[in-house]
């Protein structure tokens, strides 16, 4: 691995390639600091893609439809993968994926406050595909450009999968909205209760961010967190008047002077219960997580015991 104790020549190489936007690659001399945050927003959103999967997950066996089940799988098998490549991406920094995990299940490290909130009809799989991978596609394709290699060409694929995520989301949406009153009415429910938490996925406002400046020195981050909240409402709100639907924001309003809209305070009391713990289905997200990985250790026994015995009849036919 890397030296720790950096001499001067290390430093200098490593502030040249973030001056020049070239790369820092898995062999490159780093900072720790460097190193150790790169790990914890990777993890962080290896960790959201794999419980991001559970409120979807919970409707593949009641879509309506062998169409909608069989689109629901796909999207649900792309977020599993998704979890794989940034678990892997981590792998090149030195962290230990069984470590990762047990931070995880045990609280110390932190995944998306957004899917602590339950998916309660199917339009919520229209509306999480429309507005969190909406979000997650804002957000994340400024991290192709991300200063972390193996990190910014991860997101180049993640990016394309969300997008189409993003579509599907929105073509369920558009199939509903032309459907009955009933089901109008749905979609407008499901929107009303995802807004807001979707714009705390962007974290706290920058004036209350302890990572951003850092990041963007380093240019791990690409922009602050409010500009991309402010990013994302702007590319939202004709997509709503489109589909038919308003979103719950009184305050929500286009400011010419501004060139963007202004919009609500998100209720960032409520965005600090979530991350702490305290959500919807917290509690929920993380026990079902838990029983996957317990429920799991005989797949990895087994696989750790297969490879011993073929290491160990390769040793043999090589003496
Ligand atoms: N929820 O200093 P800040 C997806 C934490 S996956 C929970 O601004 P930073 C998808 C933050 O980690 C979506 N925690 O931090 C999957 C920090 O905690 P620590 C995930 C949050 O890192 C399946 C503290 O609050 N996307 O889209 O500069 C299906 C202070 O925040 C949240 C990513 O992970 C939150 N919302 O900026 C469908 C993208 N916000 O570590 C879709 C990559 C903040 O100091 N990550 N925190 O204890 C990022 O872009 C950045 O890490 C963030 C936060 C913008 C999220």
């Amino acid at each position: 691995m890397t030296a720790t104790a950096p001499d001067a020549g290390l430093a200098e190489q490593f502030e040249r390639t973030i001056a020049r936007d070239q790369r820092v690659e898995p062999r490159d001399w780093m900072p720790e600091k460097f190193r150790a945050t790169v790990i914890r927003q990777i993890a962080q959103h290896a960790h959201s893609e794999i419980i991001g999967i559970q409120p979807e997950g919970n409707w593949i066996t009641r879509a309506p439809s062998l169409r909608r089940k069989a689109i629901l799988l796909a999207k649900v098998q792309d977020e599993a993968g998704h979890g794989l490549y940034l678990y892997s991406a981590c792998e090149t920094l030195g962290a230990d994926r069984t470590d990762l995990t047990e931070r995880l299940i045990t609280g110390r490290q932190k995944y998306s406050s957004i899917f602590n909130y339950p998916a309660l009809t199917f339009a919520d799989v229209g509306v999480i595909g429309w507005l969190v991978d909406g979000a997650a596609v804002c957000n994340q394709v400024p991290l192709c450009r991300s200063s972390y290699g193996p990190y910014a060409r991860a997101m180049i694929r993640i990016c394309k999968e969300e997008s189409f995520h993003q579509r599907q989301g929105y073509e369920l949406l558009m199939t509903m909205m032309s459907g009955t009153a009933g089901q109008r009415a749905m979609v407008q429910d499901a929107v009303d209760r995802w807004w807001w938490p979707v714009l705390m996925m962007f974290g706290p406002p920058d004036r209350e961010s302890a990572n951003t400046a850092q990041s963007m020195a380093w240019k791990i981050k690409r922009h602050t967190n409010d500009e991309l909240r402010q990013r994302f409402v702007d590319m939202t709100v004709p997509q709503a008047e489109a589909l038919g639907v308003t979103l719950p924001d009184p305050d929500l309003r286009w400011n010419p002077q501004r060139g963007a809209h202004d919009f609500g305070e998100v209720d960032w009391d409520e965005m600090k219960q979530v991350v702490a713990g305290n959500g919807p289905c917290n509690a929920e997200r993380i026990a079902q997580r838990k029983a996957a990985h317990d429920g799991g250790a005989w797949v990895r026994e087994a696989a750790a015991a297969h490879a011993a015995k073929k290491a160990g009849r390769e040793r043999t036919v090589h003496q």
